[in-house]
């Protein structure tokens, strides 16, 4: 059985719910409280992988910021993947998000990245859906750490993609 250490930063601006995402899979856990992350908690969860592998997957939660240009490098670097979230809430939270991502991509070359929009429980998804086309967002998946809707899938789906 072979053993594997991968590096998971969430990232993104404040308050969209990067602390909520990282406890609700490290915890099963959800809080209405909104404490703002400062610095960076990191915590570990293995996962038993269907062929064999157990992936311990090292997630740090990173304190929020509007330009991911003014997250702390050394919080970034040695990332497998970044976990970029938006509220689906707050327009000012995609709006750029474009941009955001390029940021990452120049920056951290081959590095996955998974664009997240959170908060699917409060939204309208058809309108939603109209507004992220109309910004050109493109995301791989929309989740609700309330809910927990989405949120075990993705993690799954990140290990599949850093172990393949
Ligand atoms: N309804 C709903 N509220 C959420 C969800 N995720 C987070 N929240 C709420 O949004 C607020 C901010 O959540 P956090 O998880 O602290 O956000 P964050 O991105 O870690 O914020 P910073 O650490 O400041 O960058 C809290 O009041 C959460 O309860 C969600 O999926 N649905
Ligand atoms: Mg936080």
């Amino acid at each position: 059985m072979s053993k594997l250490s991968k590096k998971i930063a969430l990232v993104g601006p404040f308050g969209v719910g990067k602390t909520s995402l990282f406890r609700r899979f490290i915890d099963d856990a959800f809080s209405e409280d909104y404490k703002s992350t400062l610095g960076v908690q990191i915590q570990k969860k293995v996962i038993q992988m269907d062929n064999g592998t157990a992936l311990s997957m090292i997630l740090w939660d990173t304190e929020g910021h509007e330009e991911i240009s003014q997250s702390r490098s050394s919080y970034l670097l040695g990332s497998h993947a970044f976990i970029y979230v938006f509220d689906l809430t707050r327009i000012d939270t995609y709006k750029n998000i474009n941009e955001q991502i390029d940021f990452l991509k120049k920056n951290y070359p081959n590095v996955l990245i998974k664009i997240i929009g959170n908060k699917l429980d409060t939204v309208a998804l058809k309108r939603v859906k109209k507004s992220l086309e109309e910004h050109n967002v493109n995301y791989d998946c929309l989740t609700s750490a309330k809910t927990g809707e989405n949120v075990a899938e993705l993690f799954v789906e990140i290990a599949v993609d850093l172990t393949n």
